[in-house]
């Protein structure tokens, strides 16, 4: 009898924005027209520059509606010069939620990829952190996964692990924007697997960055056959 180890790693994904609330502050681009961009217009019946020693201040004087929020079903709009300041946003999608890595092995290592891509506007950037348990089968066996501290693949023992660099073979490195691998998940051909762990973030506002999450798993000869498995839950936070 042909004893099989099959792996299948179900990716699914969740969002949260919010987290550590800072203040966030640059311009909205509130129309366009051709070249032209209009970040924001007032109507008011005055104001003007003042200043002291250390501070200059454009100010505003008369605005009818300042400071007040109306909405529609198609709009949302913050009346008045201060209501400049953006508000913060951000964006997080799954592109290829499953990661299949065949059949295991006692004598190869199994690989597989998922990706997902993060962007925001805020000034104080993201951090996008991954749940889950490790590859379990119907019969509750699990496969060990690696921990906290990155270390080699190494065929023969129960390894399961992830990162998010371009490994030999597999994996590529972050791409587009400025968001970046963190931690012990951004050492290439190296796998750590500790759930609730950072795996990456940039600090500022940053265009989409696509990540590309390396999977690896390997067995022992004595692993108890099966259909492995897990779920994975990618949660982005917002830092505002
Ligand atoms: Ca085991």
């Amino acid at each position: 009898m042909k004893i099989v180890w099959k792996l299948l790693i179900l990716v699914i994904v969740a969002l949260t924005i919010g987290g550590a609330v800072k203040q966030a502050k640059a311009e909205e681009r509130v129309s366009t027209s051709g070249d032209l961009i209009i970040y924001g217009d007032i109507i008011s019946s005055g104001g003007g520059f003042s200043s002291s020693t250390n501070l200059t201040m454009e100010g505003t004087i008369g605005e009818p509606v300042a400071d007040v929020e109306s909405m529609s079903d198609n709009f949302y709009n913050r009346a008045g010069f201060q209501n400049l300041e953006r508000e913060p946003v951000m964006g997080f999608a799954i592109l290829e939620n499953i990661a299949n890595l065949g059949e295991l092995s006692a004598s190869a290592t199994a690989t597989g990829n998922s990706t997902f891509k993060v962007m925001t506007n805020s000034d104080f950037g993201y951090s996008v952190r991954y749940y889950g348990n490790t590859l379990t089968n119907q019969g509750s066996d699990t496969i060990d996964p690696i921990g906290a501290t990155a270390v080699t693949s190494q065929t023969g023992i129960e390894q399961f692990g992830i990162n998010l660099k371009a490994n030999t073979g597999f994996g590529a490195e972050p791409n587009g924007g400025s968001g970046a691998a963190y931690g012990q998940y951004a050492i290439a051909d190296q796998f750590a697997f500790n759930a609730s762990d950072k795996i990456a973030e940039y600090t500022s506002y940053t265009d989409w960055t696509v990540f590309t999450v390396s999977y690896i798993a390997n067995i022992e000869s004595s692993t108890e056959p099966g259909d492995y498995q897990t779920d994975i839950t990618f949660i982005a936070t917002g830092s505002y």
